[in-house]
């Protein structure tokens, strides 16, 4: 089939009539991408400020990783855990030297490396902690996003996630984030194995704790023998500002989860990270993943890692994060309508007050038709999320785009 000749409207119509509609996308279809800029079947370019949320932390098609990708893929894609690769091992080594742990254990999705981290704190307070069979805890926090398996959504607090998706998995303790009191609260319960948070709630709006919330809270876990388990799938890898979200508060979690950004934007990579008297709970047999660990994945995992810290994407994202926050908070101060700006390095939300009659989703599409791709979220907060590979003259002409959007809509 010829697609050239076709408008934005007829593939729309295609992913409407023959998809599923899990999603309510922003009406656009991208065709190519290159950097931080996407580009529609029309020919209209567009800044991407989502970034696959936050997986595309290289920007779009990033050159030298499509030549690792490349290269691999025409000499070894897949073997299966069935047998060692070449590549695997390599990779392993690499990430375990640079997060300071004992070993790794590779996924794909986001999500099962969540759900292979909570495998590993139960093994854990089985094994370790002596917690009776089929008692252990897990405590989490209001507002979290940890992915969409029926187990994960099963701790979910968004009815979104979880309405009508019942029975869910018993085995969770729900405490509001940013609240250390109910965290020590919570692990006086001896059946607790592990604490399963993000360091920046994303889903819930970019929600910043308060300074030193991460740092109380690893405390809290040592004294009380619990696991702490960050999720930094979507912080992690400098989207925040530091290489992890963690560092902020000089953090070394016991578990450490990662993904999106990890994949280079090319394939779904994810990880976890942990020392020996966790991760060797789990012995041969007894949990994996097909593709999980396959070379391919491992050299553009490595090859993602080593590009984000050449390049100096976490100081990038400081520095230029500070100055979308300085702007957005000037465009805040001359319109009413935006109640509150906030993020961490180019991880950033603007909350719009929508008794207006506007809404978050149709300065959305003013965005878009400026050049500017972002996605509302939760009717009235909309992420600013730009690829970490975006130039301060990038950034400014952005904010020009958001500037004037705004004017606008007061
Ligand atoms: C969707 C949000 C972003 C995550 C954290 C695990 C996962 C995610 C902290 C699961 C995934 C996504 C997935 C996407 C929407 C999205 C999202 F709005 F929900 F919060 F990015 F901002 N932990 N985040 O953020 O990773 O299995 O998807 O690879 O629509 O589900 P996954």
């Amino acid at each position: 089939m010829d697609t050239t000749v076709h408008t934005n409207a007829f593939f729309m119509e295609l992913e409407d009539r023959y998809g599923a509609h899990n999603y309510k996308p922003v009406p656009v279809v991208i065709a190519k991408g290159e950097g931080v800029h996407v580009w529609d079947v029309e020919g209209n370019r567009y800044f991407d400020f989502l970034s696959g949320y936050s997986a595309l932390n290289h920007g779009h098609c990033h050159p030298e990783l499509v030549e690792v990708l490349k290269k691999q893929a025409s000499s070894l894609t897949l073997t299966s855990r069935a047998f060692y690769n070449d590549r695997l091992g390599v990779y392993e080594k690499k990430m375990t030297e640079l997060f300071g742990y004992d070993k790794l254990l590779p996924m794909n999705s986001g999500v099962e490396a969540v759900e292979t981290a909570i495998k590993l704190a139960r093994r854990w307070g089985y094994a370790k902690k002596g917690i009776r069979p089929d008692q252990a805890v897990i405590v989490v926090c209001d507002g979290n996003f940890h992915g969409r398996t029926i187990n994960v959504i099963s701790f979910s607090t968004d009815p979104d996630s979880n309405k009508d998706f019942g029975p869910y998995t018993p085995g969770y303790k729900v405490i509001p984030y940013n609240d250390t009191a109910a965290l020590e609260e919570a692990v006086r319960d001896k059946n607790v194995a592990g604490f399963l948070v993000e360091p920046v709630q994303g889903e819930a709006g970019v929600v910043v704790p308060d300074d030193g919330y991460m740092a109380a809270c690893a405390e809290i876990c040592r004294k009380h023998d619990v696991l702490l388990i960050a999720d930094e799938i979507q912080t992690g890898l400098g989207r925040t500002g530091r290489w992890l979200c963690c560092d902020y508060d000089k953090v070394h979690p016991q578990v450490l989860i990662l993904g999106k950004a990890l994949g280079g934007g090319l394939m779904p990579v994810s990880a976890v990270l942990a020392d020996d008297d966790v991760m060797l709970g789990i012995r041969p047999g007894e949990h994996g993943s097909t593709y999980g660990g396959n070379p391919l994945a491992c050299a553009v995992a490595a090859a993602a890692v080593e590009i984000s810290r050449r390049d100096g994407y976490a100081e990038n994202s400081d520095r230029l994060g500070k100055i979308l926050r300085r702007e957005l908070e000037d465009i805040r101060d001359r319109h009413e309508r935006i109640t509150t700006v906030r993020g961490r390095g180019l991880f950033n939300a603007m909350v719009i007050d929508p008794s207006g009659g506007k809404n978050a989703w149709d300065v959305c599409l003013s965005l878009k038709d400026k050049g500017l791709l972002a996605k509302p979220t939760h009717g009235d907060i909309i992420r600013f999320a730009p690829p970490l590979v975006i130039t301060e003259d990038q950034l400014m002409e952005c904010v020009d785009i958001i500037r004037k959007t705004m004017s606008d809509f007061s």
